[in-house]
């Protein structure tokens, strides 16, 4: 695409009038949008609250006038309306903090709120997010990242974010960290931060309490454990009872556990080779002493070196997060 692409700003809804007193001809004049697109958006996510006249007339303000510009000029920009408004409600926040210090004096305003960084993002696209989020890793800050992380969020599905935009982050950080651009303690505190997010997004998804139950975790002396948590959170979306174990599972407890809980599947998690070879000796203890659990396995280290995956005794699944869920999906509900 050539040029730029419009910023996506919160609306200044606050520099105007809430008074109600446009009927929806005018409101349809002056936005482009029409009636009974107004009512559906109104019906379907309460977006906007238009009070009625004595004459029981729908009377918008100025402030929804300028919403409903907003939520078009989205719309025509390429999102779907319901993204649209996901959007402007992860952005509300922001909104009002800048309405708070605006109504501040500006010495107050020095004393007592931070400045309020430029958390505008100029493009929307994947790509384009991913290259702010590593900038603003980069530097480290914390607000900034923590805001595109929640408008991506609003925009696209979870698997999106982990798969487009976390997971080329943090493959970019580890290459910029071998190739010794960058040292550790970004590529540390950017692992932490996305860690943190995909953790607040594994606790707050649905906890199926019923139904066979799925073990994940990585396998032994393996800390790299992204990957596995990503895979965790998937399948809880998809609504499996899934419990995460974490990074370098140790045998016998994983033994005992497996023992103890009888769990339908367990899948285990190699970023690296040494750590992948660790398997073969697992999968044939637990194929000995486990017989109803299927051991599931995959990750980066069964992609770079494919035959170690055909010397492990149970099913590889290859390195793709959502085809796996489907295919445990078939094995637990077919
Ligand atoms: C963050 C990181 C770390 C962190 C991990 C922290 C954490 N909490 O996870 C820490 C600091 C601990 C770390 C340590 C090390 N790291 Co490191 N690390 C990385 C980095 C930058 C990101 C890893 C990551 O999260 N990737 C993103 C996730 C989402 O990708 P993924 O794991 O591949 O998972 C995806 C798929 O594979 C799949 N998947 C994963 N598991 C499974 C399982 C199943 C069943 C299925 C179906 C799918 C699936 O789903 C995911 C989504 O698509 C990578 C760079 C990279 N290219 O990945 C280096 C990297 C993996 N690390 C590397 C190295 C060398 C190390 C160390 C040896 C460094 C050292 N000298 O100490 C240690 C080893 C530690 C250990 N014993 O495991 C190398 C590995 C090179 C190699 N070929 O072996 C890499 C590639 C960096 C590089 N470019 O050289 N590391």
């Amino acid at each position: 695409m050539i040029g730029r692409e419009p910023r996506v700003q919160p609306p200044v809804l606050d520099l105007y009038s809430d008074m109600p007193l446009y009927n929806t001809k005018s409101v349809v004049h002056h936005t482009g949008v029409p009636a009974p697109t107004l009512r559906a958006w109104e019906r379907r996510y309460g977006i906007l609250s238009p009070r009625r006249s004595d004459n029981d007339y729908r009377l918008y303000s100025e402030r929804d006038m300028m919403t409903v510009t907003w939520l078009r000029e989205r719309v025509e920009n390429g999102m779907t309306i319901s993204q649209a408004i996901a959007l402007l409600r992860s952005l509300e926040p922001v909104r009002r903090r800048g309405r708070r210090a605006r109504s501040q004096t500006p010495s107050a305003v020095e004393v007592a709120t931070p400045p309020i960084p430029d958390i505008t993002i100029t493009r929307f696209s994947l790509d384009d997010l991913v290259a702010t989020l590593l900038s603003q890793l980069s530097n480290l800050d914390e607000y900034a990242v923590h805001s595109t992380t929640m408008q991506a969020l609003a925009v696209y599905t979870v698997e999106d974010v982990c798969l487009h935009l976390f997971a080329p982050i943090l493959v970019e950080l580890g290459r910029r960290w071998a190739a010794g651009e960058m040292c550790a303690t970004v590529e540390h505190f950017a692992t932490a931060l996305i860690r943190a997010q995909l953790d607040g997004l594994f606790r707050s998804a649905a906890i199926s309490r019923s139904g066979p139950l799925v073990l994940v975790g990585c396998v032994p002396g393996e800390l790299h454990e992204l990957g596995a948590l990503m895979l965790a959170l998937f399948l809880r979306r998809a609504g499996i009872r899934v419990v995460y174990l974490g990074p370098n599972i140790e045998v016998e407890s994983l033994l005992a556990t497996v023992a103890s809980h009888r769990p339908s599947c367990v899948l285990l998690s190699a970023a690296r080779a040494p750590q992948a070879e660790t398997l073969a000796l697992l999968a044939e203890r637990m194929k000995l002493t486990s017989g109803q659990s299927a051991l599931y396995f995959g990750g980066r280290a069964y992609v770079e070196d494919p035959a170690v995956a055909e010397r492990i005794p149970g099913n590889y699944l290859g390195s793709d997060a959502c085809a796996a869920v489907d295919e445990i999906k078939k094995r637990l509900f077919s």
